[in-house]
């Protein structure tokens, strides 16, 4: 028997960071469950097939991203930069890219956006804490930093204009975890998608901030205040566990990178 299509219950769609690891993932998954997916990146991107729309646009360029938000009833932000880097680089792409989103978002009537943040806005936390998303923010360096910047905007933007927001705090996303580390961190590209999809359909997601993180046997996150979400991560690290054990047999228990949740991340810098 055929496979059915998903119904198109995500409406008007746009896609950033289309050229990215998630955005090439998200993509073909995304589309059939859209009336339209605009797809968006400064780097280029695969043409479009149909049901979609290809707009080249930086973040940082106001008059493009309001181009952008034309028509489109939600949002997947997943556009920036992805890594610890000078200020200067972080500022431009995540602070003033993601204001000019939500500015635009407000224009143009978006009702939902879909903002990945990262587990890097908590990335001074230890690794043997469980922490949840009610906690302080200890950001561990400019790019946790942006993201927290998002988190805080996308509150404003709800509080004000009633935008709402799912802030993922993803952890790892990769076709496998990476190292021992990610273990914990770790989300697969299915859960992920479960994860996006279900932040897009849920009837009421208001503020939200959940860890984007599959069903790892360890963990350090909770994502109790966020069951309100549905998502329900149906995939594991544990498979992985002796192999990254295997390649890592001995950890350095007073390197920064193994104490805290943010990995390498705390101890990168300063770039100046
Ligand atoms: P990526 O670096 O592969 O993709 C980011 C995309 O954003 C790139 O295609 C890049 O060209 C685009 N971009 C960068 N600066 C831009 C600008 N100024 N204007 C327009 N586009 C710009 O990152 P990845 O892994 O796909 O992650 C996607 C999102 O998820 C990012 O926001 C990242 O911070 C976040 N995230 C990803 C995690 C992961 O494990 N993959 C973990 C935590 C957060
Ligand atoms: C992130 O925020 C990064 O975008 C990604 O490249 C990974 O390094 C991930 O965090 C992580 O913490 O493993």
């Amino acid at each position: 028997m055929a496979a059915t299509s998903p119904a198109p219950s995500l409406g008007r769609l746009l896609l950033t960071g289309a050229a990215g690891g998630l955005g090439r993932e998200l993509r073909p998954r995304l589309r059939p469950r859209c009336a339209l997916l605009r797809v968006s990146d400064i780097a280029p991107m695969a043409a479009a097939g149909p049901g979609e729309e290809v707009m080249e646009a930086a973040l940082e360029d106001r008059a493009a991203v309001h181009a952008l938000l034309e028509g489109m009833d939600a949002v997947v932000h997943l556009g920036g930069i992805s890594t610890e880097q000078p200020f200067d680089a972080v500022l431009q792409a995540n602070i003033v890219g993601t204001y000019n989103l939500y500015e635009a978002a407000r224009r143009h009537g978006a009702r939902r956006i879909v903002f990945a943040s990262s587990n890097h806005v908590t990335g001074f936390y230890r690794q043997d804490e469980v922490i949840d998303a009610t906690m302080p923010v200890r950001p561990d360096g400019y790019y946790g930093l942006s993201k927290a910047f998002g988190e805080n905007l996308s509150r404003f933007y709800f509080d004000r204009y009633g935008i709402e927001t799912v802030c993922l705090r993803i952890g790892s996303s990769f076709p496998e975890p990476k190292d021992r580390r990610m273990l914990a961190t770790w989300l697969s590209y299915d859960d992920l998608e479960r994860l996006v999809v279900a932040s897009l359909t849920v009837p009421v997601a208001g503020h939200s901030i959940v860890y984007g993180m599959s069903d790892n046997q360890a963990t350090w996150w909770d994502n109790t205040p966020a069951r309100h979400l549905g998502f329900r991560p149906q995939d594991s690290s544990e498979p992985f566990r002796a192999a990254r054990e295997a390649a890592q047999p001995t950890l350095d228990r007073d390197d920064p990178a193994v104490l805290y949740q943010g990995g390498a991340f705390v101890r990168m810098g300063p770039f100046e």
